[in-house]
């Protein structure tokens, strides 16, 4: 490859090591590690190369491995989810998922004795985790109603998977792309409403007429770092759908050859577009793709605001409904992934879709099936009527399995927010993202309350606290919201998130005497928002 990357002196420790060599060569030494053992392995294959498997050393939990799966589009079939609940299932209580916030499934508690036969069984059933850790392009995500939603535009299922198919070589591993600067997200939105947050992708298609035809407007370089947050922003083009793979191909190449490596720090896709400016990269990806690009359409045609998908919607189909189940913080246990793909079966067609928020829908439920399939159990817990304010709880994984994490989350913000559902009433649904660090994988910046995990002081001791983030808009004219308070001790969250609560989403106490005392407990702290913060 023809790249700037930088002379061996000067290069950072991962480019170091991937220079020394490739990630994807673990590919064929799995037998081998499966025999030695981890404590055995050689420490950069275990703690870093595998993650080109998709297999991640967890050092809170040594010896257990988390994998992170490529589900395109977010589409996934029963005999898919049943092959990952078994997975999870043999390692007993150390053994779960989780829905992730690019509408992907993690596993937790993997051997690394067990990773040839777990690989078997992907290829069985077409299932891949090639590629979703590190320096390469992480799971494409779609709008999670494609092909069933009577308003879309464009059906993103195939080309999310073409997407992958390129940058996977149909999952056998593509090394023309696993040595990308630094990690790179590729979103695809064919809906009205921007269910993929376009906005935080590397690059990100959302549809737009040009001349009576349908294609896509194009944003690049939208990211979120410890350092720096960015939305994405306009390239000036706009393709038709059959363009979409060539263009992906074309940035990734000019994105690999001259992307900074220097510092990981300033590695991202929008730091080469900082420092040669739009036309430039537009110009090269041009020559890379051998013509020239059409100019973007004028408007695209993000009109709504997001939906959430949970409840019972009709499909374009008549007589089919897809059923949008809500996962509280994307938690999945095996027994629940079993339930799962019987209740796809059962009621639907055997498919089952995966969102950004966490959570799962069953679609092509028959009308004469829907009441039957909301009596099934396990709809009691994954339920499809959530309260408005436990309705939009997403959280990344924090330091229950996380070395990143500077506070643990998901069991953090499920009680919290049980707390706060049984003390408010709350007429619309708040959008409340919790993540452990600043790397932002729980999304705080598209939330309307987001809490970022830091170390504070409280009476002269260091307690776990949050960062409050305010403001995030999704959906039409996304755009990120912004702290508006550092370091809130957590044991202090809860009048404070009361009093924002009820001042800034018109939510009322249940007890109007226990709330009063409450939210005057977090009077002291004052928060400025623009409306926009009000959007629920
Ligand atoms: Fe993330 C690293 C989990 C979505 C930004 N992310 C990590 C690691 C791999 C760190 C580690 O090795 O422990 C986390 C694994 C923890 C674990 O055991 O689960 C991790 N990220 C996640 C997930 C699982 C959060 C979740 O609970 O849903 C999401 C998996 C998505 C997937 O299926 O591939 C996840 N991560 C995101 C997102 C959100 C998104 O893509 O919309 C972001 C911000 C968007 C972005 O990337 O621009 C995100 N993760 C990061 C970063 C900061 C990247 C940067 O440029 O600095 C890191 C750290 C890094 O790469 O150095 C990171
Ligand atoms: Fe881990 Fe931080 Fe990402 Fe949460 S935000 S999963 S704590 S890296």
């Amino acid at each position: 490859m023809t790249s700037t990357v930088p002379a061996a002196a000067s290069l950072n420790k991962f480019e170091k090591f991937k220079a020394e060599k490739d990630g994807l060569a673990v590919k064929a030494e799995l037998e081998h590690f499966a025999k030695i053992g981890w404590e055995a392995m050689d420490e950069t294959d275990r703690d870093h190369r595998l993650k080109w498997m998709g297999v991640f050393f967890r050092p809170v939990t040594p010896g257990k491995f988390m994998m992170r799966m490529r589900i395109p589009n977010g589409v996934i079939s029963s005999s898919q989810l049943r092959v990952l609940a078994g997975v999870v299932q043999r390692y007993g209580e150390d053994g779960s998922a989780d829905i992730t916030t690019r509408q992907n499934i993690q596993l937790r508690g993997v051997r690394i004795e067990d990773i040839p036969d777990i690989f078997s069984q992907f290829e069985r059933v077409g299932l891949t985790s090639i590629q979703s850790g590190m320096d390469n392009v992480r799971n494409i995500t779609g709008s999670p109603v494609a092909g069933l939603d009577a308003d879309e535009l464009i059906d993103t299922r195939e080309l999310c998977q073409q997407v992958q198919d390129l940058i996977t070589h149909k999952g056998q591993g593509n090394p023309a792309f696993t040595n990308l600067p630094r990690k790179f997200n590729i979103a695809i939105a064919g809906c009205r409403d921007n269910s993929v947050h376009a906005e935080i992708n590397d690059i990100a298609f959302v549809p737009a007429f040009k001349d009576d035809r349908l294609g896509f407007n194009v944003l690049v370089g939208g990211f979120f770092s410890a350092k720096r947050c960015a939305a994405a922003i306009p390239m000036d083009v706009w393709v038709e759908p059959s363009q979409v793979v060539a263009l992906c191909e074309a940035i990734l190449i000019v994105y690999r050859d001259h992307g900074l490596r220097a510092n990981r720090q300033k590695a991202r896709l929008m730091w080469l577009i900082d420092e040669w400016g739009m036309e430039r990269f537009r110009s090269r990806v041009e020559n890379q793709l051998g013509y020239t690009l059409q100019t973007a359409a004028p408007k695209d045609e993000i009109l709504w605001d997001k939906r959430d998908h949970i409840g019972v919607y009709p499909q374009k189909q008549a007589g089919l409904n897809y059923v949008g189940l809500h996962v509280p913080v994307g938690r999945l246990q095996a027994t629940d992934m079993f339930d799962l793909a019987r209740l796809a079966e059962v009621y639907g067609s055997g498919e089952l879709r995966l969102t950004v928020e966490q959570n799962i829908i069953i679609p092509n439920v028959p009308d004469s099936r829907v009441g039957l399939l909301l009596e099934e159990p396990l709809l009691q817990r994954f339920t499809v009527e959530p309260s408005p304010l436990v309705r939009s709880l997403v959280s990344c994984t924090g330091a229950q399995f996380c070395n990143f994490a500077l506070i643990e989350t998901k069991n953090r913000a499920l009680a919290l927010i049980k707390e706060l559902d049984a003390e408010l009433i709350c007429p619309q649904p708040v959008r409340i993202h919790w993540t452990g660090c600043p790397n932002s994988c729980g999304q705080p910046q598209v939330a309307d309350i987001g809490l970022m995990g830091t170390k504070t002081r409280k009476d002269g001791k260091a307690v776990d606290g949050v960062d409050l983030y305010m403001g995030g808009k999704v959906g039409k004219d996304a755009h990120l919201g912004q702290c508006v308070q550092k370091g809130i001790p957590c044991e202090d969250l809860k009048p404070i998130l009361v009093s924002l609560l009820i001042q800034n989403f018109g939510a009322q106490p249940r007890d109007p005497q226990v709330s009063e005392l409450n939210s005057s407990h977090g009077a002291g702290i004052h928060i400025t928002v623009s409306d926009d913060a009000m959007t629920g």
